[in-house]
């Protein structure tokens, strides 16, 4: 997170990433920094594009005033650039852009509609993508004392929109789970510690080495027991992306393209072990 931990990516003959992925655009509703994420995309070069959920913001779009414009169309045209330009986009719909998970399964040149899906990095991990609102029903309440909390927060995550109209009295924007959370100061760490161990967890159930997702709105990059949390973050707040360079690093980026935090590929860090030789998971402990 230090000014000294500056990438150079954006030197016109930096090499191109081997995937990318973002998500909680929320490109529609009045909060997303559309002109900043259509620079970023626009000096992106990458072979796969990951769109991981709540990229269009169909709930805000029916529930209030459309917020688009030129920056909003610099999005799409980028999106349109980079898919010409030989780039393969997966979008992953969220829980805001829930219409078009009537889409999933198909499949157009490079670009398929997908609920969830695995990626497989160029060191080998095989990494869940999803958008995170099905952690929801795990995650939510379990730290809130204050029953109206309990009540709002329920009503926020399943977009009740006699909750909207109270959180817009209230003064509060409406889908930010993170700007509500940020309120009740103590939950929002528990609720976001419960959200990284059900995506943990759930990574692990699967048999995979991680999980990418977005959803709460707070990057992250993390392994934990030989398992890896990556969250994208959004681009409402924190303007971030995960991306993996060709070996198969993986990076938290903002929209300068800095690197946040990094990963290394485990092929030096995990040489394969003779075959006589008992090999014991800590993890699995
Ligand atoms: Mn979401």
């Amino acid at each position: 997170m230090t000014a000294a931990n500056v990438d150079l990516h954006l030197v016109p003959d930096s090499p191109r990433l081997r995937s990318a992925f973002i998500s909680d655009v929320h490109l529609g509703s009045a909060h997303c920094h559309a002109q900043e994420l259509a620079d970023f995309l626009a000096r992106l070069k990458v072979d796969r594009l990951y769109l991981v959920g709540d990229i269009v913001d169909l709930w805000w779009m029916s529930a209030k005033r459309a917020a688009w414009g030129h920056a909003q169309n610099h999005v799409v045209e980028a999106l349109h650039r980079l898919r010409a330009a030989g780039t393969e986009l997966v979008y992953v719909p969220g829980n805001h852009d829930r219409p078009i998970r009537r889409f999933c399964g198909l499949v157009l040149p490079r670009m398929s509609v997908r609920r969830r899906l695995i990626h497989t990095t160029a060191d080998g991990r095989r990494l869940l993508v999803v958008h995170g609102d099905d952690y929801d029903s795990v995650t939510q309440f379990g730290g809130f004392h204050d029953q109206l909390g309990d009540w709002l927060y329920e009503r926020i995550l399943t977009g009740n929109r006699l909750a909207n109209g109270l959180r817009r009295r209230l003064g509060l924007r409406y889908w930010s789970l993170a700007d509500f959370l940020k309120r009740q100061s103590g939950a929002a760490e528990r609720y976001i510690g419960r959200f990284i161990d059900t995506g943990l967890a759930d990574a692990r159930r699967r048999g995979l080495d991680g999980i990418v997702c977005g959803h709460i709105h707070r990057p992250a990059l993390i392994e934990r027991d030989g398992i890896i949390y990556a969250n994208d973050g959004d681009w409402v707040e924190s303007l971030t992306a995960l991306v993996e360079d060709r070996d198969g690093t993986l990076r938290l980026v903002n929209h300068r393209n800095e690197t946040l935090q990094r990963l290394e590929p485990r092929s030096v860090a995990m040489p394969v072990p003779a075959q006589n030789v008992p090999v014991t998971m800590p993890e699995a402990a």
